[in-house]
């Protein structure tokens, strides 16, 4: 059998914060190979799959040793002659090995590598793109992207409570011009930032590290930059990444930058009121994670007319997914395949939250690499949406740039995921 995995090895390499990580590479015995590298969250939900990590002094205990060691010791040995074309099994495989429900056992990093590289050697043997070998003979199209402008929060020494401030490019017709649109709105928010004296470099995932004296001003500051660089009327809008369990805990908000503490109510109604006044059409994790209440309350607020994303709040589980659409909470979840840590149980995720009608948004993680496979995946299982970071950094933009190849592969049959892909009713004004 050509396609059964003849060979699986782990090597340490580095993030893009300078942390090790692991990367695996399959060899099957047809002679196909495959590269998965484990990216690393900051901002991680509780219920998210758990690295292992070695602890101590090395690295400041980010050390993958341990994890390296059990994909070339026991993974190794359990994945040897499998199919690699059945991942269902090479994921069911590897989930019993380790036996936890969160994968501290063998390590979400030591799991994930070695489930997307099996993927992508399943696929190098089929002579494919990973995105046509997943999406098959199924309808395809180019994510529409979320393009963070600031970065804050746990990515920039928490300058903003708030996480991402992030653009929506809705009047692109193309996944190449939605890249032109980012790039211009970018560039004006530099400038805006530089003029008055209060940029601080970039953030962990490229976004402008901003000195803010509020949340809102930040808000401010990004309709102005998309107004300077000539954007109209919702051609460009914005989405939010709260991140909220980073600040937020039993139903209080502490707000650093505004040396304010709030509850659950006080903060929606603040989080509201941007709504109301500013052009914001998604927002993600609006409330920490221990707060259903809060999302079911905001959910209900906006009432149909902003995408709420459930990402700590439902780390990419399908299980969780349904739950929340049952309690009204979410309209849409983000897609990270190392929070649930293998291939098969992301998909399951994106297949839940499809039947329901929802947006789903695959993500990269704050510690990435020069890795692309997202680009592939949001094409390939047709998710609609893309959410990489910013307009700078080569391992943000290493994934922009593929999904420009894969455009350019699609050719006249290319189809870029406008608005309609938002799970809200009509198109935002
Ligand atoms: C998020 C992600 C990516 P992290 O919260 O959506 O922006 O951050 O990878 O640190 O969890
Ligand atoms: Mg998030």
């Amino acid at each position: 059998m050509n396609n059964a995995i003849r060979a699986v090895h782990a090597r340490r390499i580095w993030d893009s914060r300078g942390r090790p990580t692991v990367e695996v590479e399959v060899s099957l015995a047809g002679g196909a190979r495959g590269r998965g590298i484990a990216p690393a969250g900051t901002s991680r939900g509780s219920n998210e799959a758990v690295d292992l990590r070695d602890g101590g002094d090395s690295f400041g205990g980010f050390g993958v040793q341990r994890a390296l060691a059990n994909v070339n010791g026991p993974i190794a040995a359990a994945l040897e002659n499998i199919d690699a074309e059945d991942q269902e099994r090479v994921d069911r495989t590897l989930i019993q090995l380790d036996g936890t429900p969160n994968k501290s056992n063998l390590g979400g990093n030591a799991i994930i590598a070695t489930s997307m590289a099996v993927l992508q050697a399943a696929a190098a043997a089929h002579g494919s793109s990973l995105w046509r070998y997943l999406a098959g003979a199924g309808p395809t199209v180019l994510p529409l992207p979320e393009i963070q402008i600031f970065g804050g929060g746990a990515h920039a020494g928490r300058r903003t409570d708030i996480q991402d401030f992030l653009i929506m490019p809705l009047g692109a017709q193309s996944f190449d011009e939605a890249m032109v649109m980012a790039a211009e709105v970018y560039r004006a928010a530099g400038e805006l930032l530089a003029a008055k004296g209060s940029r601080c470099g970039v953030a962990d995932e490229g976004g402008w590290w901003p000195d803010f004296a509020s949340n809102e001003e930040a808000l401010g500051m990004l309709v102005r930059a998309i107004d300077k660089a000539g954007y109209r009327n919702g051609e460009v809008v914005i989405s939010l990444d709260i991140a909220a369990s980073e600040f937020g805990s039993r139903g209080r908000y502490k707000l650093a930058l505004e040396k304010r503490e709030l509850s659950t109510a006080e903060w929606l109604e603040m989080l509201l009121g941007w709504v109301k006044r500013y052009p914001i059409v998604s927002v993600e994790d609006p409330v920490a994670e221990d707060d259903p209440d809060g999302m079911r309350a905001f959910t209900r607020a906006v009432g149909g007319a902003v995408q709420v994303v459930g990402d700590d709040f439902l780390v990419t589980n399908a299980k969780r997914i349904e739950d929340a659409a049952e309690a009204g909470q979410c309209n849409a979840v983000l897609i990270k395949p190392n929070q649930t840590g293998t291939m098969t149980e992301s998909k399951q995720a994106v297949a839940a939250a499809k039947r329901l009608g929802w947006g789903t948004i695959v993500s990269a993680r704050s510690g990435e690499t020069e890795d692309v496979m997202i680009a592939h995946l949001a094409t390939g299982w047709n998710a609609g949406q893309l959410k990489v970071g910013s307009f700078s950094r080569s391992e943000r933009m290493a994934k922009w740039n593929e999904v420009l190849r894969i455009e350019a592969q699609l050719g006249a049959a290319a189809r870029f995921a406008g608005a309609g892909v938002l799970p809200m009713r009509g198109k935002p004004s």
